[in-house]
């Protein structure tokens, strides 16, 4: 089978994916598109996903979009983490939906505001207003993490890839406060999976507008 990722490897969500085909040991060609790299402005990429977003997935014409949906596809596929277990799934599923509707949003925010937004265009209202919420959901998973090795429980699964990806940012930017003992546990478990290091653990100072 022939398969192509399209999308640029300083984003997140692409970063998602590129872990979860090293976790399963997958090949993967790769297409840079969005940002610097353009692409997602053409017709062509318009028919891939017609939200201009990456990542996209193409299997041999088989096209998908939106990161968690490309991750769950590979995972069931190559028997990955959570196949034929329907309750790890159900709970990965769980802690995969909270990192894209209530981790997120505010850490996003708050990237825009540190980082890819220009000085004059950066507003220190959404960095007040969205840091709390932030620190809510961190806290949230502080304490799932308090009583179990994984999101999910004792495997590793797509949850943890999910809202990992975001952690190498979260931390490097200070937005994860030390006291959450058992979140930077988990992050110091997360940085040993070589997954993590090739394509989370990586420069954003592309993405830094002055
Ligand atoms: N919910 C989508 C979000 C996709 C998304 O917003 N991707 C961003 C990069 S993280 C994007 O394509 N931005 C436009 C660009 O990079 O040019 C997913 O998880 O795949």
């Amino acid at each position: 089978m022939r398969r192509t990722l399209w999308g640029r490897a300083s984003s997140v969500n692409v970063q998602k994916v590129l872990w979860t085909l090293d976790e399963l040991a997958l090949d993967c060609a790769r297409i840079d598109a969005g940002g610097r790299h353009g692409r997602v402005d053409t017709d062509e990429f318009a028919r891939l996903n017609p939200n201009r977003r990456v990542p996209v997935l193409d299997e041999d014409g088989f096209v998908l979009w939106e990161s968690h949906a490309i991750m769950r596809h590979l995972a069931a596929g190559a028997g990955g983490p959570g196949s034929g277990q329907p309750r790890l799934r159900a709970r990965a599923d769980q802690w995969m939906e909270f990192t894209v509707t209530t981790l997120q949003p505010p850490f996003l925010a708050l990237f825009w505001q540190l980082v890819r937004l220009p000085e004059a265009r950066r507003d220190p209202g959404v960095l007040r207003a969205r840091r709390p919420e932030l620190d809510a959901a961190l806290g949230v998973l502080d304490d799932r993490l308090a009583t179990t090795t994984w999101l999910a429980g004792d495997d590793f699964t797509l949850a943890d890839i999910a809202a990992g990806s975001l952690m190498h940012r979260i931390t490097d930017l200070g937005l994860a406060d030390t006291g959450l003992e058992a979140l930077h546990r988990w992050h110091r478990a997360l940085g040993a999976r070589p997954g993590y290091r090739a394509h989370v653990a990586t420069s954003y100072e592309e993405l830094r507008r002055a």
